[in-house]
Protein backbone atom coordinates (compact mmCIF):
# COMPACT_ATOMS: atom_id res chain seq x y z
CA UNK A 1 0.00 0.00 0.00
CA UNK A 2 1.37 3.63 -1.00
CA UNK A 3 2.36 5.72 1.67
CA UNK A 4 -0.30 8.63 1.85
CA UNK A 5 0.63 12.43 1.87
CA UNK A 6 -2.02 14.57 3.07
CA UNK A 7 -1.74 18.27 2.43
CA UNK A 8 -4.07 20.92 3.87
CA UNK A 9 -3.86 24.81 5.05
CA UNK A 10 -4.08 24.23 8.44
CA UNK A 11 -2.03 20.73 10.14
CA UNK A 12 -3.27 19.87 13.41
CA UNK A 13 -0.24 18.40 15.05
CA UNK A 14 -0.62 16.52 17.81
CA UNK A 15 0.30 17.74 21.74
CA UNK A 16 3.91 16.38 22.68
CA UNK A 17 1.54 13.33 24.72
CA UNK A 18 0.42 12.65 20.50
CA UNK A 19 -3.49 13.59 21.17
CA UNK A 20 -5.07 17.04 19.12
CA UNK A 21 -7.71 17.92 21.64
CA UNK A 22 -10.19 19.93 19.67
CA UNK A 23 -9.50 17.89 16.72
CA UNK A 24 -12.98 17.28 14.52
CA UNK A 25 -14.25 14.41 12.33
CA UNK A 26 -12.00 15.38 9.44
CA UNK A 27 -9.01 15.93 11.63
CA UNK A 28 -9.55 12.24 12.95
CA UNK A 29 -10.24 10.78 9.46
CA UNK A 30 -7.90 11.63 8.14
CA UNK A 31 -5.19 10.51 11.03
CA UNK A 32 -6.58 7.14 10.87
CA UNK A 33 -5.91 6.98 7.04
CA UNK A 34 -2.41 8.31 7.12
CA UNK A 35 -2.29 5.66 10.33
CA UNK A 36 -3.19 3.03 8.51
CA UNK A 37 -0.99 4.00 5.23
CA UNK A 38 2.02 5.16 6.92
CA UNK A 39 2.49 8.87 6.09
CA UNK A 40 3.08 12.74 5.74
CA UNK A 41 0.68 15.90 6.95
CA UNK A 42 2.22 18.71 5.36
CA UNK A 43 0.89 22.03 5.20
CA UNK A 44 0.90 25.91 7.07
CA UNK A 45 1.86 25.52 11.01
CA UNK A 46 -1.13 28.56 11.58
CA UNK A 47 1.46 30.72 12.95
CA UNK A 48 3.28 33.99 11.60
CA UNK A 49 6.52 34.58 12.15
CA UNK A 50 7.45 37.99 10.97
CA UNK A 51 9.14 39.03 7.82
CA UNK A 52 10.94 35.65 6.78
CA UNK A 53 10.50 33.85 3.83
CA UNK A 54 8.86 30.22 4.17
CA UNK A 55 12.33 28.46 3.73
CA UNK A 56 12.51 25.80 6.71
CA UNK A 57 9.84 23.13 7.84
CA UNK A 58 9.44 21.81 11.68
CA UNK A 59 9.23 18.10 11.26
CA UNK A 60 7.65 15.78 14.31
CA UNK A 61 7.25 12.37 14.12
CA UNK A 62 3.71 10.50 15.92
CA UNK A 63 3.99 6.93 15.40
CA UNK A 64 4.13 6.00 11.66
CA UNK A 65 3.03 9.71 11.02
CA UNK A 66 5.41 12.58 10.46
CA UNK A 67 4.19 16.31 10.95
CA UNK A 68 5.58 18.35 8.71
CA UNK A 69 4.86 22.53 9.40
CA UNK A 70 5.69 25.85 8.13
CA UNK A 71 5.25 29.31 9.48
CA UNK A 72 4.58 32.03 7.16
CA UNK A 73 4.93 35.70 7.08
CA UNK A 74 2.90 38.83 7.75
CA UNK A 75 2.60 39.42 3.82
CA UNK A 76 2.15 36.01 2.91
CA UNK A 77 -0.68 35.50 5.33
CA UNK A 78 -2.62 38.83 4.38
CA UNK A 79 -1.94 38.05 0.81
CA UNK A 80 -2.75 33.85 0.35
CA UNK A 81 -4.47 33.24 3.52
CA UNK A 82 -6.84 36.43 4.32
CA UNK A 83 -6.38 37.46 1.15
CA UNK A 84 -7.23 35.67 -2.34
CA UNK A 85 -8.02 32.47 -0.65
CA UNK A 86 -10.51 34.35 1.66
CA UNK A 87 -11.49 37.34 -0.05
CA UNK A 88 -11.59 35.86 -3.42
CA UNK A 89 -12.24 32.32 -3.91
CA UNK A 90 -13.86 31.74 -0.84
CA UNK A 91 -16.83 34.58 -1.62
CA UNK A 92 -17.02 33.47 -5.24
CA UNK A 93 -17.68 29.42 -4.47
CA UNK A 94 -19.98 31.08 -2.42
CA UNK A 95 -21.76 32.63 -5.14
CA UNK A 96 -21.06 36.23 -3.05
CA UNK A 97 -19.96 38.40 -6.02
CA UNK A 98 -20.43 40.77 -3.70
CA UNK A 99 -17.84 40.18 -1.27
CA UNK A 100 -14.68 39.51 -3.60
CA UNK A 101 -11.92 41.21 -3.88
CA UNK A 102 -9.93 40.36 -6.60
CA UNK A 103 -6.38 42.10 -5.77
CA UNK A 104 -3.78 41.33 -8.37
CA UNK A 105 -1.14 41.49 -5.01
CA UNK A 106 -3.24 38.40 -3.61
CA UNK A 107 -3.40 37.01 -6.64
CA UNK A 108 0.30 36.66 -6.66
CA UNK A 109 1.18 36.36 -3.19
CA UNK A 110 -1.22 32.91 -3.69
CA UNK A 111 0.44 31.43 -6.29
CA UNK A 112 3.79 32.42 -4.60
CA UNK A 113 3.17 30.69 -1.38
CA UNK A 114 1.85 27.41 -3.17
CA UNK A 115 5.11 27.51 -5.07
CA UNK A 116 7.10 27.93 -2.02
CA UNK A 117 4.83 24.53 -0.30
CA UNK A 118 5.54 22.86 -3.47
CA UNK A 119 9.33 23.37 -3.16
CA UNK A 120 9.15 22.44 0.71
CA UNK A 121 7.55 19.45 -0.03
CA UNK A 122 8.50 18.00 -2.88
CA UNK A 123 12.10 16.67 -1.31
CA UNK A 124 10.23 14.76 1.41
CA UNK A 125 8.12 12.59 -1.36
CA UNK A 126 8.71 9.28 -2.28
CA UNK A 127 7.81 8.24 -5.54
CA UNK A 128 4.83 5.57 -5.05
CA UNK A 129 3.24 8.42 -2.58
CA UNK A 130 -0.64 8.89 -2.61
CA UNK A 131 -0.91 12.44 -2.46
CA UNK A 132 -4.13 14.13 -1.70
CA UNK A 133 -4.39 17.73 -1.24
CA UNK A 134 -7.39 19.81 0.38
CA UNK A 135 -9.55 22.70 -0.25
CA UNK A 136 -9.55 25.83 -2.14
CA UNK A 137 -6.44 27.77 -0.21
CA UNK A 138 -3.69 25.00 -2.45
CA UNK A 139 -5.78 24.27 -5.81
CA UNK A 140 -1.92 25.76 -7.82
CA UNK A 141 -0.24 23.04 -5.91
CA UNK A 142 -0.06 19.97 -8.03
CA UNK A 143 0.71 22.30 -11.20
CA UNK A 144 3.70 23.32 -9.25
CA UNK A 145 4.75 20.45 -8.36
CA UNK A 146 4.33 18.67 -11.75
CA UNK A 147 6.72 21.28 -12.52
CA UNK A 148 9.51 20.13 -10.39
CA UNK A 149 9.00 16.81 -12.21
CA UNK A 150 6.82 15.30 -9.16
CA UNK A 151 4.78 12.49 -11.20
CA UNK A 152 3.05 10.94 -8.15
CA UNK A 153 -0.82 10.29 -7.91
CA UNK A 154 -2.27 13.96 -6.96
CA UNK A 155 -5.96 14.37 -5.59
CA UNK A 156 -7.98 17.27 -4.43
CA UNK A 157 -10.78 17.51 -2.53
CA UNK A 158 -13.14 20.80 -2.63
CA UNK A 159 -14.62 21.03 0.39
CA UNK A 160 -17.07 24.26 0.00
CA UNK A 161 -19.36 24.82 -2.97
CA UNK A 162 -18.26 25.17 -7.04
CA UNK A 163 -19.99 28.05 -8.52
CA UNK A 164 -21.63 27.23 -12.05
CA UNK A 165 -19.50 29.00 -15.11
CA UNK A 166 -20.97 32.29 -14.90
CA UNK A 167 -20.00 32.87 -11.34
CA UNK A 168 -16.78 31.71 -12.01
CA UNK A 169 -15.50 33.49 -14.91
CA UNK A 170 -16.07 36.46 -12.93
CA UNK A 171 -12.54 35.62 -11.12
CA UNK A 172 -9.54 37.17 -13.50
CA UNK A 173 -7.79 34.62 -13.12
CA UNK A 174 -10.44 31.75 -13.57
CA UNK A 175 -8.21 30.29 -16.67
CA UNK A 176 -5.47 29.58 -14.28
CA UNK A 177 -7.27 28.02 -11.77
CA UNK A 178 -8.88 25.22 -13.72
CA UNK A 179 -5.62 24.87 -15.61
CA UNK A 180 -4.00 24.11 -11.76
CA UNK A 181 -7.06 22.07 -11.18
CA UNK A 182 -6.41 20.04 -14.56
CA UNK A 183 -3.00 19.14 -12.91
CA UNK A 184 -4.56 16.39 -10.40
CA UNK A 185 -5.46 13.10 -11.32
CA UNK A 186 -8.65 13.70 -9.36
CA UNK A 187 -10.71 16.45 -8.73
CA UNK A 188 -13.24 15.36 -5.51
CA UNK A 189 -16.44 17.67 -5.12
CA UNK A 190 -19.11 17.41 -2.27
CA UNK A 191 -22.24 16.93 -4.49
CA UNK A 192 -23.43 16.59 -7.72
CA UNK A 193 -24.16 19.63 -8.32
CA UNK A 194 -20.75 20.57 -7.74
CA UNK A 195 -19.81 18.02 -10.53
CA UNK A 196 -22.42 19.31 -12.37
CA UNK A 197 -20.94 23.08 -12.26
CA UNK A 198 -17.83 22.25 -12.69
CA UNK A 199 -18.28 19.99 -15.73
CA UNK A 200 -19.97 23.61 -16.96
CA UNK A 201 -16.84 25.24 -16.31
CA UNK A 202 -14.58 22.67 -17.64
CA UNK A 203 -16.82 22.24 -21.02
CA UNK A 204 -18.63 25.19 -21.83
CA UNK A 205 -15.90 28.19 -21.07
CA UNK A 206 -13.51 25.40 -23.44
CA UNK A 207 -10.99 24.71 -20.93
CA UNK A 208 -11.59 20.69 -21.85
CA UNK A 209 -13.78 18.36 -22.96
CA UNK A 210 -15.45 15.36 -21.56
CA UNK A 211 -14.13 11.88 -22.15
CA UNK A 212 -17.23 9.71 -20.86
CA UNK A 213 -17.20 8.06 -17.15
CA UNK A 214 -16.50 10.56 -15.15
CA UNK A 215 -13.19 11.25 -17.10
CA UNK A 216 -12.42 14.54 -18.75
CA UNK A 217 -8.82 15.85 -20.29
CA UNK A 218 -7.76 19.65 -20.40
CA UNK A 219 -4.47 21.16 -20.78
CA UNK A 220 -2.97 18.05 -21.98
CA UNK A 221 -3.70 16.00 -18.79
CA UNK A 222 -6.47 13.04 -18.11
CA UNK A 223 -8.23 12.97 -15.05
CA UNK A 224 -11.56 12.68 -12.93
CA UNK A 225 -13.86 14.24 -11.41
CA UNK A 226 -16.54 12.73 -8.69
CA UNK A 227 -18.70 13.33 -5.71
CA UNK A 228 -17.77 12.28 -2.34
CA UNK A 229 -20.32 13.61 -0.04
CA UNK A 230 -17.97 13.85 3.14
CA UNK A 231 -19.82 12.66 6.25
CA UNK A 232 -18.83 12.84 10.65
CA UNK A 233 -17.52 9.82 12.85
CA UNK A 234 -20.88 8.67 13.41
CA UNK A 235 -20.15 6.00 15.67
CA UNK A 236 -18.13 8.47 18.28
CA UNK A 237 -20.36 10.64 18.00
CA UNK A 238 -23.43 8.94 18.85
CA UNK A 239 -21.50 8.06 21.43
CA UNK A 240 -20.57 11.14 22.29
CA UNK A 241 -24.14 12.54 22.44
CA UNK A 242 -25.47 9.40 25.16
CA UNK A 243 -23.32 10.52 27.37
CA UNK A 244 -24.06 14.42 26.46
CA UNK A 245 -25.34 15.21 29.85
CA UNK A 246 -22.70 14.53 31.95
CA UNK A 247 -21.06 16.77 30.03
CA UNK A 248 -21.05 20.06 32.36
CA UNK A 249 -21.60 22.22 29.82
CA UNK A 250 -24.66 20.69 28.49
CA UNK A 251 -26.08 19.75 32.40
CA UNK A 252 -25.54 23.45 33.63
CA UNK A 253 -27.76 24.95 29.75
CA UNK A 254 -29.75 22.32 30.91
CA UNK A 255 -30.68 23.31 34.08
CA UNK A 256 -30.29 26.99 32.99
CA UNK A 257 -33.33 26.09 30.57
CA UNK A 258 -36.32 25.87 33.12
CA UNK A 259 -38.29 23.20 30.77
CA UNK A 260 -38.45 25.63 28.10
CA UNK A 261 -37.68 24.31 24.62
CA UNK A 262 -34.19 24.70 23.28
CA UNK A 263 -33.52 25.50 19.51
CA UNK A 264 -29.77 25.27 18.64
CA UNK A 265 -27.24 27.26 15.66
CA UNK A 266 -23.93 25.74 15.81
CA UNK A 267 -21.78 27.26 12.75
CA UNK A 268 -18.23 29.29 12.28
CA UNK A 269 -18.93 33.26 12.56
CA UNK A 270 -19.46 33.55 8.74
CA UNK A 271 -21.49 35.76 6.25
CA UNK A 272 -22.13 31.73 3.70
CA UNK A 273 -23.96 30.47 7.42
CA UNK A 274 -26.90 32.49 7.31
CA UNK A 275 -26.94 33.77 10.74
CA UNK A 276 -28.49 37.12 10.60
CA UNK A 277 -31.30 35.44 8.39
CA UNK A 278 -31.63 32.96 11.00
CA UNK A 279 -32.13 34.95 13.78
CA UNK A 280 -34.32 37.38 11.75
CA UNK A 281 -36.60 34.17 11.21
CA UNK A 282 -36.15 33.20 15.03
CA UNK A 283 -37.71 36.34 15.80
CA UNK A 284 -40.16 36.61 13.51
CA UNK A 285 -41.60 32.95 14.50
CA UNK A 286 -41.66 34.44 18.55
CA UNK A 287 -43.59 37.28 16.92
CA UNK A 288 -45.83 34.92 14.79
CA UNK A 289 -46.61 32.70 18.13
CA UNK A 290 -47.47 33.75 21.38
CA UNK A 291 -47.45 30.48 23.26
CA UNK A 292 -43.62 30.54 22.47
CA UNK A 293 -42.82 33.63 24.22
CA UNK A 294 -41.14 32.76 27.27
CA UNK A 295 -41.06 29.13 26.06
CA UNK A 296 -38.44 28.82 23.65
CA UNK A 297 -34.96 29.70 24.03
CA UNK A 298 -32.75 29.96 20.83
CA UNK A 299 -29.13 29.34 21.30
CA UNK A 300 -26.75 30.37 18.74
CA UNK A 301 -23.16 29.48 19.59
CA UNK A 302 -20.34 30.97 17.47
CA UNK A 303 -17.05 31.19 17.29
CA UNK A 304 -15.38 34.29 15.53
CA UNK A 305 -13.32 33.09 12.55
CA UNK A 306 -10.86 34.87 10.25
CA UNK A 307 -11.15 38.46 12.29
CA UNK A 308 -8.92 39.55 9.81
CA UNK A 309 -10.66 39.54 6.89
CA UNK A 310 -12.67 42.90 7.06
CA UNK A 311 -15.67 41.32 5.70
CA UNK A 312 -16.09 39.32 9.01
CA UNK A 313 -15.06 41.98 11.11
CA UNK A 314 -18.25 43.68 9.87
CA UNK A 315 -20.82 41.07 9.97
CA UNK A 316 -19.28 39.97 13.98
CA UNK A 317 -20.59 43.77 14.40
CA UNK A 318 -24.11 42.96 12.70
CA UNK A 319 -24.55 40.15 14.40
CA UNK A 320 -24.05 40.78 17.49
CA UNK A 321 -26.56 44.20 17.04
CA UNK A 322 -29.18 42.13 15.59
CA UNK A 323 -29.31 39.72 18.53
CA UNK A 324 -28.75 42.73 21.16
CA UNK A 325 -32.23 44.11 19.32
CA UNK A 326 -34.08 41.14 18.96
CA UNK A 327 -33.15 40.53 22.75
CA UNK A 328 -34.47 44.10 23.89
CA UNK A 329 -37.94 43.85 21.65
CA UNK A 330 -39.05 40.48 22.27
CA UNK A 331 -37.25 39.54 25.83
CA UNK A 332 -38.68 39.98 29.54
CA UNK A 333 -36.68 40.33 32.99
CA UNK A 334 -37.40 36.57 33.51
CA UNK A 335 -36.44 35.55 29.29
CA UNK A 336 -34.20 36.03 26.67
CA UNK A 337 -35.20 35.02 23.46
CA UNK A 338 -31.69 34.53 22.22
CA UNK A 339 -28.56 33.38 23.75
CA UNK A 340 -25.77 34.33 21.45
CA UNK A 341 -22.06 32.65 22.70
CA UNK A 342 -18.73 33.72 20.54
CA UNK A 343 -16.74 30.11 22.15
CA UNK A 344 -15.24 27.41 20.53
CA UNK A 345 -17.01 24.47 23.01
CA UNK A 346 -15.89 20.71 22.92
CA UNK A 347 -17.36 18.36 21.14
CA UNK A 348 -18.46 16.20 23.91
CA UNK A 349 -20.23 19.63 24.77
CA UNK A 350 -21.36 20.36 21.59
CA UNK A 351 -22.93 16.15 21.39
CA UNK A 352 -24.67 17.28 24.75
CA UNK A 353 -26.41 20.59 23.55
CA UNK A 354 -27.60 19.01 20.52
CA UNK A 355 -29.04 16.34 22.12
CA UNK A 356 -31.35 18.52 24.60
CA UNK A 357 -32.39 20.86 21.59
CA UNK A 358 -35.60 20.34 20.23
CA UNK A 359 -34.48 21.74 17.14
CA UNK A 360 -31.34 22.35 15.48
CA UNK A 361 -31.39 25.33 12.93
CA UNK A 362 -28.83 24.49 9.86
CA UNK A 363 -29.49 27.65 7.61
CA UNK A 364 -26.35 29.00 5.90
CA UNK A 365 -26.75 30.82 2.45
CA UNK A 366 -24.83 28.37 0.42
CA UNK A 367 -22.69 25.17 2.16
CA UNK A 368 -20.02 23.17 0.39
CA UNK A 369 -21.69 20.04 2.65
CA UNK A 370 -22.05 21.44 6.24
CA UNK A 371 -21.81 18.66 9.08
CA UNK A 372 -23.09 20.67 12.04
CA UNK A 373 -26.73 19.28 10.29
CA UNK A 374 -25.02 15.84 10.31
CA UNK A 375 -23.91 15.80 13.94
CA UNK A 376 -26.96 16.94 15.23
CA UNK A 377 -29.06 14.19 13.46
CA UNK A 378 -26.84 11.67 14.91
CA UNK A 379 -26.84 13.41 18.39
CA UNK A 380 -30.64 12.60 18.36
CA UNK A 381 -32.34 10.69 21.20
CA UNK A 382 -33.60 7.64 18.96
CA UNK A 383 -36.61 7.47 21.20
CA UNK A 384 -37.30 11.38 21.86
CA UNK A 385 -35.70 13.16 18.75
CA UNK A 386 -35.19 16.79 17.85
CA UNK A 387 -35.69 18.24 14.10
CA UNK A 388 -33.52 19.56 11.82
CA UNK A 389 -34.27 22.48 10.13
CA UNK A 390 -32.18 22.59 6.99
CA UNK A 391 -31.21 24.99 4.30
CA UNK A 392 -31.84 23.99 0.66
CA UNK A 393 -28.67 25.29 -0.14
CA UNK A 394 -26.64 23.13 2.35
CA UNK A 395 -24.78 19.96 0.27
CA UNK A 396 -25.79 18.11 3.42
CA UNK A 397 -29.91 18.60 1.67
CA UNK A 398 -29.41 16.05 -0.98
CA UNK A 399 -29.10 13.60 1.54
CA UNK A 400 -30.48 14.49 4.60
CA UNK A 401 -34.25 14.09 3.43
CA UNK A 402 -35.98 13.63 7.08
CA UNK A 403 -34.89 17.20 7.64
CA UNK A 404 -37.33 20.01 7.32
CA UNK A 405 -36.31 21.78 4.22
CA UNK A 406 -36.11 25.69 3.97
CA UNK A 407 -35.38 28.60 1.94
CA UNK A 408 -33.61 30.60 4.36
CA UNK A 409 -33.59 34.26 2.67
CA UNK A 410 -37.56 33.28 2.96
CA UNK A 411 -37.94 34.64 6.44
CA UNK A 412 -41.40 33.76 7.28
CA UNK A 413 -41.29 30.31 5.64
CA UNK A 414 -38.09 29.84 8.03
CA UNK A 415 -40.18 30.76 10.83
CA UNK A 416 -43.15 28.56 9.95
CA UNK A 417 -40.51 25.14 10.08
CA UNK A 418 -38.92 26.13 13.36
CA UNK A 419 -42.63 26.30 14.76
CA UNK A 420 -43.25 23.29 13.24
CA UNK A 421 -40.18 21.27 14.40
CA UNK A 422 -40.98 22.11 18.22
CA UNK A 423 -44.58 21.22 18.14
CA UNK A 424 -43.82 17.78 16.04
CA UNK A 425 -45.74 14.78 17.45
CA UNK A 426 -43.34 12.00 18.38
CA UNK A 427 -43.96 9.60 15.62
CA UNK A 428 -43.49 12.01 13.01
CA UNK A 429 -39.68 13.06 14.43
CA UNK A 430 -38.82 9.52 15.00
CA UNK A 431 -39.91 8.63 11.17
CA UNK A 432 -37.72 11.67 10.29
CA UNK A 433 -34.76 10.31 12.31
CA UNK A 434 -34.76 6.76 11.14
CA UNK A 435 -35.00 7.90 7.94
CA UNK A 436 -31.53 9.54 8.30
CA UNK A 437 -29.73 7.61 10.61
CA UNK A 438 -28.93 4.22 7.88
CA UNK A 439 -27.33 6.57 5.35
CA UNK A 440 -25.32 8.88 8.21
CA UNK A 441 -23.58 5.25 9.67
CA UNK A 442 -23.10 3.87 6.05
CA UNK A 443 -21.44 6.80 4.79
CA UNK A 444 -19.30 8.26 7.51
CA UNK A 445 -16.24 10.15 7.49
CA UNK A 446 -13.93 7.03 6.99
CA UNK A 447 -15.89 5.97 4.25
CA UNK A 448 -15.45 8.74 2.40
CA UNK A 449 -12.00 8.89 2.89
CA UNK A 450 -12.04 5.13 1.53
CA UNK A 451 -14.16 5.60 -1.45
CA UNK A 452 -11.87 8.92 -2.04
CA UNK A 453 -8.34 7.18 -2.03
CA UNK A 454 -9.41 3.56 -3.43
CA UNK A 455 -10.51 5.59 -6.85
CA UNK A 456 -7.30 8.27 -6.81
CA UNK A 457 -5.20 4.75 -6.28
CA UNK A 458 -7.24 2.33 -8.72
CA UNK A 459 -8.06 5.21 -11.47
CA UNK A 460 -6.91 3.72 -14.70
CA UNK A 461 -7.18 6.03 -17.73
CA UNK A 462 -9.82 4.98 -20.63
CA UNK A 463 -8.71 3.76 -23.75
CA UNK A 464 -8.89 6.98 -26.29
CA UNK A 465 -10.89 4.62 -28.74
CA UNK A 466 -13.65 5.15 -26.69
CA UNK A 467 -13.57 8.88 -26.13
CA UNK A 468 -16.42 10.79 -26.21
CA UNK A 469 -15.69 14.71 -27.88
P1 LIG B 1 -16.99 24.66 7.69
O1 LIG B 1 -17.42 25.84 6.89
O2 LIG B 1 -16.09 24.95 8.80
O3 LIG B 1 -16.37 23.52 6.78
P2 LIG B 1 -19.00 22.69 8.79
O4 LIG B 1 -19.13 21.62 7.80
O5 LIG B 1 -20.30 23.02 9.44
O6 LIG B 1 -18.42 24.05 8.23
O7 LIG B 1 -17.99 22.23 9.92
C1 LIG B 1 -17.81 22.94 11.07
C2 LIG B 1 -17.25 22.05 12.16
O8 LIG B 1 -16.84 22.89 13.22
C3 LIG B 1 -18.28 21.07 12.70
O9 LIG B 1 -17.67 19.83 12.96
C4 LIG B 1 -18.74 21.74 14.01
O10 LIG B 1 -19.09 20.86 15.03
C5 LIG B 1 -17.50 22.52 14.41
N1 LIG B 1 -17.92 23.71 15.15
C6 LIG B 1 -18.68 24.72 14.70
N2 LIG B 1 -18.90 25.62 15.71
C7 LIG B 1 -18.29 25.13 16.80
C8 LIG B 1 -18.15 25.59 18.14
N3 LIG B 1 -18.71 26.70 18.59
N4 LIG B 1 -17.43 24.83 18.98
C9 LIG B 1 -16.86 23.68 18.57
N5 LIG B 1 -16.96 23.20 17.31
C10 LIG B 1 -17.65 23.92 16.44
C11 LIG B 1 -16.04 23.38 5.37
C12 LIG B 1 -17.20 23.63 4.39
C13 LIG B 1 -18.39 22.74 4.75
C14 LIG B 1 -17.95 21.27 4.77
C15 LIG B 1 -16.71 21.08 5.64
C16 LIG B 1 -16.15 19.67 5.52
O11 LIG B 1 -17.57 25.00 4.41
O12 LIG B 1 -19.45 22.91 3.82
O13 LIG B 1 -19.01 20.48 5.31
O14 LIG B 1 -15.68 21.98 5.23
O15 LIG B 1 -15.93 19.30 4.20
Amino acid sequence: MPRLVVVSNRVPVPSPKGSTATAGGLAVALEAALKSHGGLWFGWSGKTSGDREIEWLEIRDFGNVTYAVADLNRRDVDEYYAGFANRALWPLCHYRLDLTDFSRKDMAGYFRVNRSFARLLAPLLRPDDLIWVHDYHLIPLAAELRHMGVKNRIGYFHHIPWPPADVLSTLPVHDTIMRGLAAYDLVGLQTDYDVENFAGCMVREGFGRALGGNWYESYGHRFQVGAFPIGIDTDIFVQMAEEGLKNPIAKRTKESLNDRDLVIGVDRLDYSKGIGQRIEAFSRFIEMSPSAKGHVTFLQITPKSRSEVPEYADMQKEIAELTGRVNGQLGDVDWVPIRYVNKTVSRAALAGLYRIARAGLVTPLRDGMNLVAKEFVAAQDPNDPGVLVLSRFAGAAREMDGALIVNPYDTEATANAIGRAISMPVEARRERYNSMMPKLREHDVAAWCRSYLDVLSQATEPQSEGLRA
